[in-house]
């Protein structure tokens, strides 16, 4: 077997035994993690564990360890690892034909533009890829509506942000990011942006009041990467109706927190009453614009949207915006089984309920290394005190390196914030027997 040139890895097979009488060969994880040292960008900072295999709300690594999957790699997996519904459309399709481009016709668009249309009940979809793509096209789109209907005179829209925002990693979405690190040594930036502090509805008002050029604002309805922040009940509805009061777009970037996620089909269907907690019938508020990514594939490709209706979609013409993969025959199908397995399952009930007893238990969890928790559905985060233990300053990570050893992935973002998002399937069972590991750890850290 050639792995490497030179003598850079220490290549120690093991023998696995656990998935057939044939003796399996792997590698040694510090491999694996070599290899990505030595030929990968170095462009993040993985938790040391290397995957290999998934299913449901569990992932194995080489060694053949389980753990709970409590990242569900940021909120897109949220129908599970490799959901058979969802594997076998892209499977099937995948023996079919893959591409068209949009230079033809295919035969699986129209069904899942009309499929995804009514789902979230709007005019039309623009179908992407990543979900920084969609958000860029939720942005060209915005200036454009703002220059043919909003009268605005061209090269002067301003399209408001919230600070502590995570939108994506695009030159024009981080030139409205407020965090160093997505943002410094990247310039020059994107004119036509205005920041506003998050969860600040004076401040949006005052905004919109001050500037007739205001296109829109763009908003997570929780900001996620900022650490679960959820905004003030009736943040979302006042944000809307100020938009709507100045003619500006309200547009929602629902890429994390969408798809069942916070516990309703989507995060702006706020505590709508209606009886089918996945519905989208009577949402609190409607954005003129939805972006959407991540689950819309159950993360097995990258497949995002944008959706709007017809008076703000149909600004954009033939030849003025578009993607080689946007709308590609897998991604169809696959997206289509994708929101079909979200229903079918009554994943957003799944998540609302359990989301309340994962708080129950995190409430419960008497440790001092514990300065709160928060969340909505199955979106949730616990923030750690800084601590010394056994002579040693500990943070989040250190908490996440103990909680992998005991069985659970989890990720920290900002040094002391722990997120906790399991994928959506995740049962009753499930749940207390993670939220056991996870307490078992906090405790271990006795301080
Ligand atoms: C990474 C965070 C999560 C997003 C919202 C658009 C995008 C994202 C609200 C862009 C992406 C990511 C990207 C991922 C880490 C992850 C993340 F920690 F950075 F903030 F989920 F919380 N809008 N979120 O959250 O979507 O282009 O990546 O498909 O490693 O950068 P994308």
């Amino acid at each position: 077997m050639k792995h490497s040139k030179g003598n850079f890895y220490a290549i120690i097979p093991t023998f696995t035994t656990k998935r057939s009488c044939f003796a399996v060969m792997t590698q040694s994880q510090d491999y694996y993690i070599g290899l990505e040292d030595k030929y990968g960008a170095h462009n993040y900072h993985p938790l040391p564990v290397v995957l290999e295999r998934g299913e449901g709300v569990y992932v194995w690594d080489t060694d053949g360890k389980r753990y709970y999957d409590f990242l569900s790699a940021y909120s897109a997996v949220n129908q599970g690892h490799c959901h058979p519904k969802i594997i076998k459309a892209l499977t099937d399709q995948a023996q079919k034909l893959t591409l068209t481009s949009r230079a033809f016709y295919n035969d699986s668009l129209g069904e899942y533009e009309k499929y995804i249309t009514n789902y979230f009940g709007f005019d039309k979809v623009l179908p992407m890829n990543t979900g920084a793509e969609a958000v860029e096209t939720a942005l060209k789109l915005c200036r454009k509506w703002a220059y043919e209907k909003k009268g605005i005179a061209e090269n002067e829209a301003v399209i408001l942000f919230a600070t502590e925002n995570f939108h994506g990693r695009t030159l024009g979405i981080i030139s409205a990011s407020t965090d160093p690190d997505s943002r410094k040594g990247f310039g020059p930036y994107l004119p036509g942006i205005q920041i506003i502090p998050y969860n600040d509805t004076d401040a949006l008002a005052k905004a919109l009041a001050a500037n007739p050029n205001i296109a829109g604002f763009i908003v997570e309805p929780i900001q996620g990467e900022a650490g679960v922040m959820v905004p003030d009940e009736g943040y979302l509805k006042k944000a809307s109706e100020l938009c709507k009061k100045h003619n500006a777009l309200f547009i929602a970037d629902e890429v994390q927190t969408g798809i069942a996620r916070t516990g309703r089909l989507l995060a702006t269907c706020g505590n709508c009453t209606c009886e089918d907690k996945s519905c989208s019938g009577t949402p609190e508020v409607k954005p003129d614009i939805l972006i959407l990514g991540k689950a819309l594939s159950g993360g097995v490709l990258p497949v995002s949207a944008v959706l709007a209706n017809d008076e703000i979609m149909l600004c954009i013409k033939p030849g003025e915006h578009g993607s080689t993969f946007g709308g590609n025959p897998l991604a169809n199908k696959v997206a289509i089984a994708a929101l079909q397995v979200v229903k079918e399952e009554k994943l957003a009930e799944n998540a609302y309920q359990l989301g309340i007893l994962f708080r129950e238990r995190m409430a419960n969890i008497n440790s001092p290394i514990i300065e709160t928790y928060r969340g909505k559905g199955l979106l949730n985060a616990v923030v750690i005190t800084p601590f010394e233990f056994k002579g040693e300053h500990k943070t989040a990570m250190d908490v996440c390196l103990k909680l992998r050893d005991n069985g659970l992935l989890a990720k920290p973002t900002h040094d002391h914030i722990i997120r906790f998002a399991p994928p959506l399937v995740i049962t009753e069972a499930e749940l207390h027997a993670a939220c056991d590991i996870i307490e078992t750890t906090i405790l271990s850290f006795n301080v």
